[in-house]
């Protein structure tokens, strides 16, 4: 019944082409981290972030963005070497325009964080700043080996394309998910709204490409999505792409690092 459920939504998934793209369009909201005090390996962290409007410098509230698979503001963060990747989600702060949100870093790193927004009326966009850690390790070196299928924590995981991902050019991946023992995984739990998210971050530290799973959403907490996943990727520009998979299984947050490359 679910792979019946599988290949119907590929054909949903094409109608709606396009609307997870990403495009890196001229950016309305300024984000800032507001301290000086750098995160610690292995400690959780407090952030605080601000987010203003580009030209007036006005504060930027959540009844200015519109709710986006589940919440308003999703961070993106990441070291310089791309091998340690957190997804977050800031509380408003006291102050107008003023986030808190929490991580606990791998690395004695410095990292950046895209704050993905969709102003209302507006087009979804990533503002970046930078987070002080105890070391810098901007121009860290990344490792560009090609990674396509991962184990870890009882799961294993292959991502496959319908053809090589290419600048400027749609192409589809297909994820599969399986349990310990090879068996195919029924059991994704929803996670902000669907059974799987994608982010990719090129090794220039600067662009990413956020994309979602194609077909049917999770509708309730105790539906259950896999063993395959398909996704709509159409990366912006050619390079080394760090490509984070993350699911919810067993009451927590699996994180899979694939890594690809994007043809000229
Ligand atoms: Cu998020």
């Amino acid at each position: 019944m679910r792979l019946a459920l599988f290949t119907g939504f590929v054909l949903a998934g094409i109608a709606s082409f396009g609307s997870d793209a990403v495009a890196q369009q001229s950016n309305t909201i300024s984000a800032e981290v507001i301290q000086t005090q750098p995160v610690e390996m292995g400690r959780r962290s407090p952030v605080q972030l601000r987010l203003t409007n580009k030209k007036t410098g006005a504060p930027i509230t959540l009844d200015q963005l519109d709710v986006v698979h589940t919440k308003p503001v999703h961070l993106l963060i990441a070291d310089p070497s791309l091998e340690d990747y957190h997804h977050v989600h800031p509380t408003e702060a006291a102050n107008d325009g003023d986030y808190l949100f929490i991580m606990k870093p791998n690395t004695e790193c410095g990292y950046r964080v895209w704050v993905d927004v969709t102003p209302t009326g507006e087009d979804q966009q990533y503002a970046t700043a930078d987070v002080p850690g105890v070391k810098d390790c901007k121009g860290a070196k990344i490792n560009k080996t090609t990674v396509t299928e991962w184990e870890g924590h009882g799961y294993s995981y292959k991502i496959e394309f319908d053809k090589p991902l290419q600048a400027g050019e749609n192409s589809m991946a297909k994820l599969t998910v399986r349990s310990e023992n090879g068996r195919l995984f029924y059991g994704l739990e929803p996670v902000l709204g669907a059974y799987a998210h994608m982010v990719g971050f090129y090794d220039d530290y600067k662009n990413i490409a956020h994309i979602h799973p194609m077909g049917d959403e999770p509708e309730s907490a105790e539906d259950r999505g896999g063993p395959y996943l398909e996704f709509h990727i159409r990366p912006e520009q050619a390079g080394f792409m760090k490509l984070y998979a993350q699911f919810y299984m067993n009451g927590r947050d699996h994180f899979v690092p694939f890594a690809v490359n994007v043809k000229d």
